[in-house]
């Protein structure tokens, strides 16, 4: 990472979100392990592979925390390079893991056929692992234009991504028809939050090319990723949770549990 000083108030920024962000994702672990008695048991699975991504991030999240402070050493003026690198892998890593079981959430919460669950499942993970393993080789790239190595693995990475999105809207919206009125409308809204919080990372990633550099593209970068790991994380897993409660009371209410 080409750090330059950082002022006392970027750094602190980005300590603070990113002690937020543990706070979110412990939070959230131990709502959503508490809330799996309230959810039939087809979708405990959801919950569990929930909770189980916010356990990963957490801990990575701890340890990106960790390479932060000793990155950096309070100098004159604010913080400088303390000359221990700060670990982007961390964040890599998560996201490798936790993508494609975010995928895993939606789908399982959903209770399709078996079927139409596999094939799903099997596009959108192996779609979402291609898609950060693709990005990644890109990161240790800081050009400020498209066309350079951080464009390229920019672009390869946004093909998995797009079609994660097409089979979000198309695939999924088929799939849609056959749940109930109010489960369908939790789907919308969790579908929406996906696509405007992943939609972000992308955003975030071409901070070089819209004439972020040095420190301004470190912080915009760290507490931008930050902030949409607990909407994409937290906030999803809730979601998920609401729409397990309601498929709940509907098998309920119609002898289907
Ligand atoms: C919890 C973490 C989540 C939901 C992370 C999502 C990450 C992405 C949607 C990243 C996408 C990228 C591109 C589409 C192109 C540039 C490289 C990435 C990896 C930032």
């Amino acid at each position: 990472m080409d750090f330059s000083l950082l002022t006392m108030g970027q750094y602190s920024l980005v300590y603070n979100v990113m002690s937020l962000t543990i706070a979110a994702m412990f939070g959230t672990f131990i709502f959503v392990v508490l809330a799996k008695s309230q959810v039939g048991d087809k979708y405990k699975i959801s919950l569990v592979v929930s909770s189980i991504v916010v356990a990963i991030a957490g801990y990575h999240y701890f340890r990106i925390f960790q390479s932060w402070e000793s990155a950096f050493t309070l100098a004159s003026g604010g913080y400088k390079p303390s000359g221990v690198p700060f670990n982007d892998a961390y964040r890599y890593v998560d996201w490798l893991i936790t993508v494609p079981l975010l995928m895993v959430e939606l789908v399982t919460v959903l209770a399709l056929t078996k079927e139409k669950t596999s094939s799903l499942l099997t596009k959108l993970t192996i779609a979402a692992f291609l898609m950060i393993a693709l990005g990644y080789p890109g990161e240790s790239f800081h050009e400020s234009t498209m066309f350079s190595n951080r464009g390229l693995w920019g672009t390869l990475s946004t093909i998995p991504f797009l079609y994660i999105m097409y089979i979000l809207w198309v695939e999924l919206g088929k799939a849609l028809e056959s749940q109930p009125a109010q489960v369908q409308v939790l789907v919308r809204n969790i579908r929406l939050l996906t696509i405007f919080t992943w939609g972000f990372y992308p955003i975030a990633y071409m901070a070089p090319f819209f004439g972020l550099s040095g420190a301004e593209a470190q912080v915009f970068l760290q507490a931008g990723y930050s902030i949409a790991d607990i909407l994409a994380k937290c906030g999803y897993g809730l979601m998920i949770y609401a729409i397990a409660r309601e498929k709940t009371e509907y098998d309920k209410a119609n002898n289907l549990a």
